[in-house]
Parts: C-alpha cells; structure tokens; sequence
C-alpha cells in the first residue's frame, strides 16, 4: 500500500485535551533520531525540531497526520531518556511523564522504541517495552542511523540489537531513508481496521 501524506501539523502536547485519534509513539534515549524519524516519514524538513544537543524535546508532542485514503493518526514524539536524569532516589522526569502518557492511553496502537545502531540496548528499552506491553499496545524496536555503518558492521549490530524483543528490529535512516517504506507498513497494521 502507498502512503501519501496529505498534511501533518503540530497539534499540542499531552496536557491539552485533543480530538482522540489512534497513536504511534516514538520512545528512544536522547538523540537516537525520533524526531527525525518523524520527519523523514512525513517528508518534512523541520516540522519537528532536531538537535545535535541531546534532551531537545523535552514535551510530548503530537502531531496530527492526513493521510490519503487512509485514517487519520498522531505521530507522539516523546522525549528522550536518559536526559531528565534527577538525584538518586527520585523518579526522573521522564518516568513521570511517561507513565502519565501511558496510563489508560487506550489510543495508543504502536510504540517504537528506537536505539542508534551503534548502541548496545540497555535498561531504558526494557523499561519502554515494558510500559507499551501494560498498555496493550503493540512494540517494535528500530535500529536508527543504518547510514552510519558498513554492511558487515551493521550485521552484527543487528544481531545484537535482535536480542531485545521477540519481534524483527528495523533498521531505518533518516538520512537514505532506508526502511521508511518498512515503518509505514507497521503503523498500517495497527491503524487500518480489518
Ligand atoms: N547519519 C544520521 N544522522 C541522524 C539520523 N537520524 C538522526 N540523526 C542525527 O542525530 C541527531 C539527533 O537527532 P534527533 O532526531 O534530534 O534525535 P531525538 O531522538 O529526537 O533527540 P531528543 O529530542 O534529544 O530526544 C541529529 O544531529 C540528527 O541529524 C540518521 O538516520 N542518520
Ligand atoms: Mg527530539
């Protein structure tokens, strides 16, 4: 199936009360590349804020998408963990907001846990898994930056990456925009009834 965008905009944050559309939510340590993500699926250069300065989104941001012929969705961007770091003892920031959001989110249809190719996964991405399995939303994990490794290098990565979850991780870039066609399949399954 073909995916034509008809229009995306900034619709508001998780504190205002939004039309309710079904979710996809982009989770990942700072500058994994979600809000690149975004960016590359909906062909935009810069409706979503990037950084090279981890902890830029520091909201949960949703972003109303048109599609042609196809439901309409939020594309959520979360913020970064591995930013909000507070004292020991205290929740961090992102648990707070993260488990607000995913709290009775009955919207919520997929979350991408996204990692750079070239990191080892580690605890935030169980944690992220676990909250998307408490909501009942399906998970996938996307291996970011592909562009940045060679062929044999990027195997082995994804080798260790496959550890994680039972399910298929996707390697993706912005940058080539490999694996983008792979992404909007996944979001389909989720949104298009039937
Ligand atoms: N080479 C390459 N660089 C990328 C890719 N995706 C993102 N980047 C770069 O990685 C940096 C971080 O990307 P962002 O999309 O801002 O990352 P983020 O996960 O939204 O980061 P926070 O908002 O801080 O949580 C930027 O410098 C991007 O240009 C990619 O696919 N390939
Ligand atoms: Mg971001």
């Amino acid at each position: 199936m073909i995916v034509k965008v008809r229009d995306a905009r900034y619709a508001g944050t998780i504190y205002e009360s939004l039309p309710r559309l079904p979710q996809v939510a982009f989770a990942g340590r700072s500058n994994a590349g979600k809000s690149s993500l975004i960016n590359a699926l909906l062909n935009r250069k810069s409706l979503v804020k990037t950084s090279k300065q981890p902890g830029k989104t520091r909201n949960i941001n949703f972003f109303e998408v048109d599609l042609v012929d196809l439901p309409s969705l939020y594309l959520v961007d979360l913020p970064g963990y591995g930013y909000a770091r507070v004292p020991q003892g205290m929740k961090s920031a992102w648990d707070e907001l993260a488990a607000r959001y995913f709290r009775n989110n009955e919207d919520l249809r997929l979350l991408m846990v996204l990692m750079d190719i070239r990191r080892d996964p580690g605890r935030e991405e169980l944690m992220a898994l676990d909250l998307a399995r408490s909501t009942g939303a399906r998970s996938l994990i996307v291996a970011t930056k592909a562009d940045k490794l060679i062929f044999s290098a990027r195997a082995r990565r994804m080798k260790e990456i496959a550890r994680l979850s039972t399910a298929e991780p996707i390697p993706v870039s912005a940058v080539s925009r490999e694996g983008l066609d792979v992404i909007w399949e996944c979001i389909l399954r989720e949104i298009v009834p039937g």
